[in-house]
């Protein structure tokens, strides 16, 4: 039988397929001990797992398999972490997973909404919505339909309240005191079915790890890729080189100067952790 994971517990598995849901373990002796995450698809027999099929894509934070569509939730309060967001965009780039942003809670202000605007409307779909006020969400709710979609972001930013405006859901959500305390309020993501919505609410995350490597960076800022053949240098890595035509962008503005700063702190991260590792 195949089906796919839809939560994790330890070494227990909820597992959707035709049979239904079902409570599966791993089997002690999987071959080629493959980590098994939320959104795989496995093939099983009784109540064990056999096998991971191919995933589509893979993500570490958080950690799930087969998203193919983020989208990256933001709000005014917490307010957005910048760097953690470039991250998880440069991760979506690079398995191929497309992503929308939706910036929550416009009832307490469009500020960020705006700067979001500014700063990545040129590449990606911005939706201003409330939770609270169900404002905006059906046109939300139709871009996110047919595809195992995973709303991710910072913690309290509302992605399980977001669950509960569009779909009826029931989902737990934290109170006003969690926010800002690092205080998590889904603590693991599983998959939700409503119709034709496949929806994964994961936990708010601190930090964004991927094994990229800095040299590939670049190729995920849809900004900079039609520019990257104007560099005086072949294989410029837009940190600094004479005649970087990114650079040059970034300072006269036609790149947002917040996303080139980032980029630019984001390779280095990427880079010493390379070098430590080697
Ligand atoms: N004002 C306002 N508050 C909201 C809105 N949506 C969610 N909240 C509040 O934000 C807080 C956090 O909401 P959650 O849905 O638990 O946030 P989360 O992103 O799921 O958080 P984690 O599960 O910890 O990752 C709660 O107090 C919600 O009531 C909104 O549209 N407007
Ligand atoms: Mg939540
Ligand atoms: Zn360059």
């Amino acid at each position: 039988m195949t089906g796919q994971v839809i939560a994790a517990h330890g070494r227990e598995y909820i597992v959707k397929s035709e049979a239904g849901e079902s409570r599966l373990f791993a089997r002690g002796r999987m071959k080629g001990k493959t980590e098994i995450l939320v959104g795989d698809f496995v093939t099983f027999e009784q109540d064990a797992i056999a096998s991971v099929l191919p995933r589509k894509t893979r993500f570490v934070r958080p950690n799930v398999a087969n998203v193919e569509l983020i989208c990256a939730v933001l709000s005014p309060e917490p307010k957005p972490d910048f760097l953690m967001l470039d991250k998880l965009l440069a991760s979506a780039g690079r398995e191929g997973a497309e992503v929308v942003f939706a910036v929550n809670k416009n009832d307490l202000g469009r500020e960020v909404y705006r700067k979001v605007c500014e700063e990545y409307g040129a590449f990606y779909e911005i939706f201003s919505v409330s939770a609270a006020e169900k404002d905006n969400l059906a046109a939300l709710k139709e871009r996110l339909k047919g595809r195992l979609t995973a709303l991710a972001g910072q913690s309290a930013v509302g992605k399980s309240s977001l669950v509960n405006a569009m779909f009826g859901a029931s989902l737990k959500v934290g109170d006003l005191s969690a926010i800002g305390r690092g205080k998590h309020t889904t603590t693991a993501s599983r998959i939700y079915f409503f119709g034709d919505w496949q929806i994964m609410d994961t936990p708010g995350f601190a930090a964004l790890e991927t094994d990229m490597d800095e040299t590939e960076l670049a190729e995920y800022y849809p900004e900079f890729s039609a520019h990257s053949g104007e560099c005086r240098f072949r294989g410029c890595s837009h940190t600094g080189e004479p005649g970087c035509a990114v650079a040059a962008l970034a300072e006269s503005g036609e790149i947002p100067e917040g996303r080139y700063e980032r980029y630019k702190q984001i390779y280095a991260e990427l880079k010493g952790r390379r070098k430590r590792y080697e």
